[in-house]
């Protein structure tokens, strides 16, 4: 099969639901559990024309592959499955993703894109410190800095003070790993000292953070921070990428993105909040059909300045599953993020308890003091976070100052709350 240059977004179309239209033939033919909801519907494959058509496919939901476990979902014969990747399952159970040597090939290049975009290539060394295994971030970033001809050096997370020397003794431009846990090489980064450091670029992803932690990292570990977007199901990282303008993320031409009500599922417009729902429409071994992902976003229908003409998104603020109701209004946990990283004298580390008291969702927020503080400074903090709070989210809340060190430190996904 040839592929598709990236970028190519007008004369790639008809290429695209061409191949999207064999991807769901080959679905009927299988007897695919997705055929079959297109069937309940009327829909056949050859109604599938352009981006207006994609919107009469059903959507489909990590239940409809958590409810096909362990292989139900998958597309191919185990013999074509060359890698099995997993997110962690709404039901306690992982969401296998599988892998044709054909998506692997898409997935490197694809994330080769996504790093390309900003100019890695391969006099870049790229330490990879997202967790290699089941979650995608360490062998999506391996797989793309690889095929630039990069030295990959792939750390996975842990062993901070380890993985900080070796960073400066190999000389380091490129780090890729969760914000939480560029976070914490930055705080042994703060007792080492920064000398001989050569970080230039950070590609930081599989959660939300906020504006206010990249400003952070940027300082910290002297490197220019992009977020990088993705989920196993997809593939893993490389749905959207920033590039060093840092306004908005481009989306892949792997995928094509619709942002929905997640209610009513019609489409929003551009520039809309909605539920991004992602379609690959070049995937063997994993259909990705409308997939529902939970995030928030909004498509951005103007041009780049950088000059790469796919569509972009707006970062994600946080899954929908996330959303605090405090006294009505919708907080997410990055917002929170924004205002405790706003107030001197606080660490970006927090943990949010939340519980319901007689229906009404109730939170308690524990913070971090910094180690330059000492306790006589909690009264300031706490006048000013109670500020911070007011000034960035709007509505109040209790919440704690706790002593430096006190909030668990993570090497993958921050656990931000605990449900009591
Ligand atoms: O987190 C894939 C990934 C790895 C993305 C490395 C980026 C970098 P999952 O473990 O399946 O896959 O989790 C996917 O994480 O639906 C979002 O809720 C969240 N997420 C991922 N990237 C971002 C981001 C990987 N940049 C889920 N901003 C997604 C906000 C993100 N949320």
């Amino acid at each position: 099969m040839t592929r598709l240059r990236r970028g190519e977004i007008l004369t790639g179309d008809d290429e695209k639901y061409g191949r999207l239209r064999i991807l769901l033939q080959n679905l009927i033919d299988t007897r695919h559990p997705y055929a079959k909801r297109m069937a309940e519907r009327g829909i056949r494959a050859e109604h599938i024309k352009d981006y207006a058509d994609l919107a009469v496919l059903p959507t489909t939901t990590k239940y409809d592959i958590l409810n096909n476990y362990p292989k139900g979902w998958f597309a191919r014969e185990d013999r074509e499955i060359v890698r099995i990747q997993a997110s962690s399952g709404v039901t306690g159970k992982p969401a296998f993703a599988a892998y044709t040597a054909g998506d692997i090939r898409m997935w490197s290049e694809n994330m080769a894109w996504c790093m390309g975009l900003s100019g890695v290539n391969e006099n870049d060394v790229v330490h990879v410190a997202f967790g290699y295994g089941l979650f995608t971030g360490g062998f999506g970033a391996h797989h793309g800095a690889g095929l630039l001809g990069a030295m990959v050096v792939p750390m996975s997370g842990g062993h901070t003070d380890r993985q900080v020397s070796i960073m400066k003794d190999l000389g380091a431009t490129v780090l890729a790993c969760t914000p939480s846990y560029a976070l914490r090489i930055g705080e042994v980064l703060d007792e080492h000292g920064r000398d001989g450091l050569s970080l230039r670029l950070g590609f930081f992803g599989a959660e939300a953070w906020s504006d206010e932690l990249r400003h952070s990292l940027e300082e910290r570990l002297g490197l220019k921070a992009l977020d990088m977007y993705g989920l196993s199901e997809a593939m893993g990282p490389g749905v959207s990428v920033e590039c060093q303008r840092q306004d908005g993320l481009h989306i892949s031409d792997d995928f094509i993105a619709e942002t929905v009500d997640p209610d009513t599922l019609e489409r929003v417009d551009y520039g809309c909040v909605g539920e991004l729902v992602v379609t690959a429409w070049n995937k063997e071994a994993f259909p990705v059909i409308r997939y529902r992902t939970r995030d928030l976003t909004s498509l951005i229908n103007a041009p780049c300045p950088c000059g790469e003409p796919t569509p972009r998104m707006t970062r994600v603020p946080g899954r929908s599953d996330d959303i605090l109701i405090l006294k009505g209004v919708n907080v997410f946990p990055t917002q929170i993020e924004t205002a405790v990283c706003t107030v001197p004298g606080l660490t970006p580390h927090f943990q949010i308890t939340v519980w319901r008291e007689r229906g009404l969702q109730k939170i308690n927020v524990v913070c971090e003091r910094s180690p330059d503080t000492t306790s006589d400074d909690i009264a300031r903090i706490q006048d000013e976070l109670s500020e911070s709070i007011k000034r960035n989210i709007g509505v109040t809340f209790p919440f704690e100052i706790a002593e430096p060190g006190a909030i668990p430190r993570s090497y993958d996904k921050a656990v931000r709350i605990l449900k009591r």
